[in-house]
């Protein structure tokens, strides 16, 4: 096995973040169209949504794509029967554990990439046959664990035989040499994609995007156990604030998020919403398409000419 391309059957050794509410048919579909390989990003979508996303995505490609299921969203149960009903070659799962699925998603050959935040995590998922696991580092956006990219990754690749995929932190070629460097055979990106042409999220987000320099990001929701790496602004700046408070309640905090991921995505309300993004937002300048994206990532690097095999 050289790399998640013998998997995947796929140009580049790249797959794409399940980003939520982010994530549907367009950026999908661009990204597999290119070579990457592309997710529906499931987020807390129901199973008659991701069926929808599912339908427009085959419309749009013949490449093979996925689905990401977001593990503490209401519907990630009738998700798990929706992806075989639908013959998903590849399911990624975040925000928990997929335990209860993995049989039933393996009897229907399907292939499983978990994001794992600890290397016990990746260990016991190994053992219950997932074919390859997402390590993702606390500089991803979104729902963060505890540890970096640079030190997890080759403590998972030391510790399990399968495939690793890093995860946080990687937008351009040097980072994905990186990553193979540390042993990862695969990367997986996120924020780089938000400032595509094809994601789909409102001008103003990707603007935040651009302008974010490397101290940009906070994380929200430490107190609770879901953090979420978010680029600063009013919400997170009230947040933060509201959170050095003695006696906060985690109903004063939550009126801050409820459906801050929405506003931010789908209004543009950079002030309220919750821009989730990577601490990589910082080496995201510009707007351009994901085939430019993927391109310059993989043409440049030293994985590209086989230094890695
Ligand atoms: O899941 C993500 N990133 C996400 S999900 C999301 S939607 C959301 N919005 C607000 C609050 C919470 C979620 C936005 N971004 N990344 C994958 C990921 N998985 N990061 C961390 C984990 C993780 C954490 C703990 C996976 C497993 C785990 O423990 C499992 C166990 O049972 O021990």
């Amino acid at each position: 096995m050289t790399d998640i391309r013998d998997l995947l059957h796929t140009k580049y050794p790249i797959i794409q973040g399940g980003m939520a509410n982010i994530a549907d048919h367009r950026l999908c579909a661009a990204v597999s169209n290119v070579g990457g390989f592309g997710l529906i990003g499931s987020g807390a979508w129901d199973k008659d949504r991701v069926k929808e996303e599912i339908r427009k995505t085959k419309k749009l490609t013949n490449k093979l794509f996925g689905v990401n299921i977001m593990l503490m969203s209401p519907h990630a149960k009738a998700i798990s029967d929706l992806v075989i009903e639908e013959q998903i070659p590849v399911v990624t799962t975040g925000a928990g554990n997929p335990g209860i699925y993995l049989q039933k998603w393996q009897d229907a050959g399907i292939k499983v990439f978990p994001v794992v935040p600890s290397v016990a995590f990746a260990k016991r998922l190994e053992k219950k046959g997932v074919d390859a696991v997402i390590v993702e580092g606390t500089e991803a956006g979104g729902h963060i664990g505890e540890l970096t990219t640079f030190t997890l990754v080759p403590q998972v690749v030391d510790a399990v035989s399968i495939p690793v995929i890093a995860a946080g932190g990687i937008a351009d070629y040097r980072g994905l040499d990186a990553a193979f460097s540390l042993g990862a055979k695969g990367i997986q990106i996120g924020t780089v994609l938000l400032t595509a042409t094809e994601c789909p999220i409102h001008d103003n987000y990707k603007e935040s995007v651009v302008k974010a320099r490397d101290t940009s990001t906070v994380v929200t929701g430490r107190n609770t156990k879901a953090p979420v790496r978010v680029i600063k602004n009013k919400m997170a700046r009230d947040y933060l604030t509201l959170l050095k408070k003695e006696n906060v309640s985690l109903e004063e905090l939550e009126k801050l998020t409820l459906g801050s991921l929405k506003r931010a995505v789908f209004d543009g309300d950079v002030e309220t919403g919750s821009i989730m993004a990577g601490q990589s937002a910082g080496l995201v300048k510009q707007i351009e398409p994901v085939q430019v994206i993927l391109d310059n990532m993989y043409q440049n690097s030293y994985v590209s000419k086989g230094v890695f095999q």
